[in-house]
């Protein structure tokens, strides 16, 4: 057995900080109505639930879009009135359309809250109740990295569409026959220069996440990421956190140029889960999402490492989808070009076949093709 399946069975039991999965990637952007557009045209979501002037809330318009066991949020601000709006008006003029709460799904959303409070996270929210005629929510938030949150949602007494207070809604666009993408797999956080460990100290003591063995460390970061990285994820492994802070190399750092555009730490990249990539590079370059460009010589010695994958070398070439190999098994991945005009927040799709790293084997290609789309912004 795999040290990585021995952890998750042994933690379950005795796991001081439960968790189901995570509820939901919460965006706070200009302009949502358009926002829900693009998720449901380029990224083949389903608008689900809303919540708008319409049903009562006057002051912001939030759109759920799902795909499989993905949810994204949508938030836009129509008059700022309560602290909470001013905070969503603010955070879009600060960092431009990003994410506000990563929010993690857990059985018990006091004793979730209760716990990290205790071990030292900062409460945002107290528990407290929603309900409807659907049922009865409990939230709580923490504070995480920059002014990003963490939401603790226990849903297990509500059956309706998203959360009390937002009605159930039709798709915007016929979703495509099968999904683009399945699930959430990783969310990623970019933080100042030497602080990566403070905040794996800070899931590891909070959440009680431990570390999963793929880092990113000096000697890579100074050949040619300049970058730091570390993963935490929960006992499960369907929480997975990596968190990058920039490191001193050759070239100014793409966790620098993060940083400086989104105005401080943030959420870098959100990963998604895929079970037939070529199908899903296949669906969303046709509907015009942008990917990182890989250079030709990359797929002409990758047949020799990567070994045998269910997707032909010259069709990965083809899409410039990556490959990666470890004890485990393989995985494939493929990054997008940001998808705001600041260059910050992006997306990656993966589909893994095992392998429960990140594409370290990938990391000199990938970092080279985010160089030259630095170099063509002006930021290197
Ligand atoms: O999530 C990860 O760690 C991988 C690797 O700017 C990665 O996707 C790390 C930093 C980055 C792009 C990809
Ligand atoms: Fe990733």
């Amino acid at each position: 057995m795999t040290e990585t399946l021995q952890n998750a069975q042994t933690s379950r039991q005795d796991d001081p900080f439960p968790v189901k999965g995570m509820d939901a990637v919460v965006f706070a952007v200009g302009n949502a109505k358009q926002a829900a557009h693009f998720y449901s045209t380029a990224f083949g979501m389903r608008l689900v639930a809303y919540s708008g002037p319409e049903n009562g809330s006057r002051e912001t318009a939030s759109y759920v879009l799902e795909s499989g066991a993905a949810r994204f949020v949508l938030t836009s601000v129509i008059k700022p009135v309560t602290e909470h709006g001013r905070f969503l008006a603010e955070h879009v003029a600060e960092h431009g359309d990003g994410v506000v709460d990563l929010a993690i799904e857990v059985p018990d959303a006091r004793a979730a809250y209760a716990y990290a409070v205790e071990h030292g996270a900062t409460g945002l929210a107290e528990p407290y109740e929603v309900k409807d005629e659907h049922g009865t929510v409990v939230l709580a938030a923490i504070a995480t990295y920059g002014q990003t949150r963490h939401t603790l949602v226990d849903r297990s007494g509500y059956d309706g569409p998203y959360l009390p207070g937002f009605a159930a809604a039709q798709p915007i666009v016929e979703p495509p026959a099968r999904r683009t993408f399945q699930a959430v797999d990783h969310c990623v956080g970019n933080v100042e220069l030497g602080k990566m460990n403070e905040w794996v100290t800070f899931y590891n003591k909070v959440m009680g996440f431990t570390n999963m063995k793929e880092f990113v460390g000096d000697d890579i970061a100074t050949e040619y990421s300049a970058l730091m990285s570390k993963v935490v994820a929960d006992g499960t492994k369907k929480v997975k956190f990596p968190i990058n802070e920039p490191a001193i190399a050759k070239k100014k750092s793409q966790i620098d140029e993060y940083l400086e555009f989104y105005g401080g730490p943030g959420v870098q990249h959100i990963a998604l889960a895929t079970n037939d990539i070529v199908s899903t590079v296949r669906t969303m370059r046709a509907a015009g999402v942008e990917f990182l460009n890989v250079p030709d010589t990359y797929y002409d010695t990758l047949g020799e490492w990567v070994g045998d994958t269910r997707v032909p070398i010259d069709e990965l070439r083809e899409l410039k989808i990556l490959a990666d190999r470890d004890e485990d098994g393989y995985l494939l991945q493929i990054f997008t070009k940001p998808v705001q005009d600041r260059p910050t927040v992006f997306f990656e799709m993966i589909e893994r076949h095992g392998s429960m790293g990140f594409g370290k084997g990938n990391f000199k290609a990938l970092f080279e093709a985010i160089e030259r789309e630095q170099d063509r912004r002006g930021n290197l």
